[in-house]
């Protein structure tokens, strides 16, 4: 069977807690049953997903890696040819699937970009992230805790309650004595539907907190908006949240590249008008990522020397993309940058809880140390001396 279509192949990580969602997807794949019992068997916990191979490029990865003393379960019938494509699920050590990767570069079919993709995810795997924030290095050993300060009236959860200058700065005060690494301060809400908000309104709602705190502390701005990036740069922000990766307004990423500061670029489908109107994806995973690669690349073009990634959780995101996305984080981190996730008192809790933004406090713990466990780097949330208590204690558990 022949394919003549240039669709690209790609790869990611996958992450498994137990061989059953491994068989799940090897069957999805169409790999062999009797296959999918053998591969099961030498389930290692994390694997790379390779997607949409020629049936000649899965032959050859598939000796490639037993070469290399690694596993590569494809489709039951590209042995026969009966397929012209398949998707691949290969287990191993970094340093075999490494291998793998560095045989594969030069060679044909697709195998070369494939080859040095898997290069860049394996050495992802095991690198330790950091952030640099006002000449200070956070090493991203334990996941950074950002706490939410919003400055409006209509933001879901907090909206209203620190209009005020006053409160804004004592809010900012209790959120650094709660624990938070940083604390990240918005003018504008983005939850579904919210109304516009001009640069000098969002400006006289957030750069009281920026000028008061930002000289001890560091304070983010969450803002789609260069002007206010750039008055809060001056005032001494550390970091940029756009939530719309530069899509509303690119000078945004100029302005990070011009005071050296962080840039977190996060996905969102639609508009914070239209985001909720039954997003879907064929991909999930592949898609927001493939998002946060081309944005992340696009900022570096622009100057900026340190990214941060979102997938944006409640952005376009049904229920199932949001957990899809939750347990998928280690096909983010593998990018090579540090991901941060949004997931404090959510839609996405309420419905599997029942609860109101108020009653969302435990499964917003629940899912901080779920991100955790999967290789967050940076949580963002409201709780922050209950989501810092929540870490230690899990880490402590997990460290003995
Ligand atoms: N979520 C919100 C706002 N900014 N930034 C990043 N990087 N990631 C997120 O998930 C994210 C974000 C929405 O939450 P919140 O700030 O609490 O509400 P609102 O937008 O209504 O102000």
């Amino acid at each position: 069977m022949t394919d003549d279509t240039d669709d690209p192949v790609s790869v990611r990580t996958v992450s498994f807690d137990t061989p059953a969602p491994a068989r799940e997807l090897m069957a999805a794949i169409g790999v062999h049953p009797q296959g999918v019992d053998i591969m099961a068997a030498k389930f290692t916990g994390r694997a790379l997903y390779v997607k949409n191979l020629k049936n000649v490029a899965a032959n050859i990865l598939k000796q490639e890696a037993l070469s290399a003393g690694a596993e590569a379960a494809v489709n039951k019938h590209v042995v026969t040819c009966r397929v012209a494509r398949s998707d691949a699920l290969l287990f191993g050590t970094a340093a075999a699937l490494g291998a793998v990767g560095e045989k594969l570069a030069g060679q044909d079919f697709g195998l070369d970009g494939l080859g040095k993709a898997m290069c860049r995810v394996v050495a992802a795997w095991d690198a330790v992230s950091s952030l640099e924030l006002k000449g200070k290095t956070y090493r991203l050993e334990r996941p950074l805790v950002i706490g939410i300060l919003n400055v409006t009236p209509d933001s879901f959860s907090d909206g209203g309650r620190f209009l005020e200058p006053a409160a804004a700065v004592n809010r900012a005060r209790e959120l650094l004595g709660h624990g938070a690494d940083v604390v990240d301060v918005g003018g504008e809400s983005t939850r579904p539907g919210a109304a516009y908000v001009s640069a000098e309104e969002e400006l006289s709602r957030v750069l009281p907190v920026v000028e008061a705190i930002a000289p001890d502390y560091p304070v983010s701005v969450d803002t789609r908006k260069a002007a206010v990036a750039r008055k809060c740069a001056q005032a001494g922000a550390a970091m940029v949240n756009d939530v719309s990766a530069g899509r509303d307004d690119p000078a945004v990423a100029a302005v990070c590249a011009e005071f050296g500061l962080p840039y977190v670029v996060m996905h969102m489908k639609g508009t914070p008008a239209d985001m909720q109107q039954d997003p879907r994806y064929d991909d999930v995973v592949g898609e927001v990522r493939d998002f946060l690669a081309q944005r992340a690349a696009w900022a570096e073009a622009q100057g900026v020397a340190q990214v941060v990634v979102d997938p944006g959780i409640g952005f376009g995101k049904t229920l199932e993309h949001n957990l899809t996305l939750l347990n998928n984080v280690p096909a983010l981190a593998d990018l090579g940058y540090p991901v941060m996730i949004g997931h404090s008192r959510k839609s996405f809790v309420g419905k599997l809880t029942g609860e109101e933004v108020d009653g969302r406090l435990a499964g917003s713990l629940a899912a901080a140390l779920g991100a955790a466990r999967r290789g967050a780097h940076i949580l963002r949330v409201h709780d922050v001396a209950a989501t810092a208590q929540a870490l230690a204690v899990a880490s402590a558990v997990t460290a003995s």
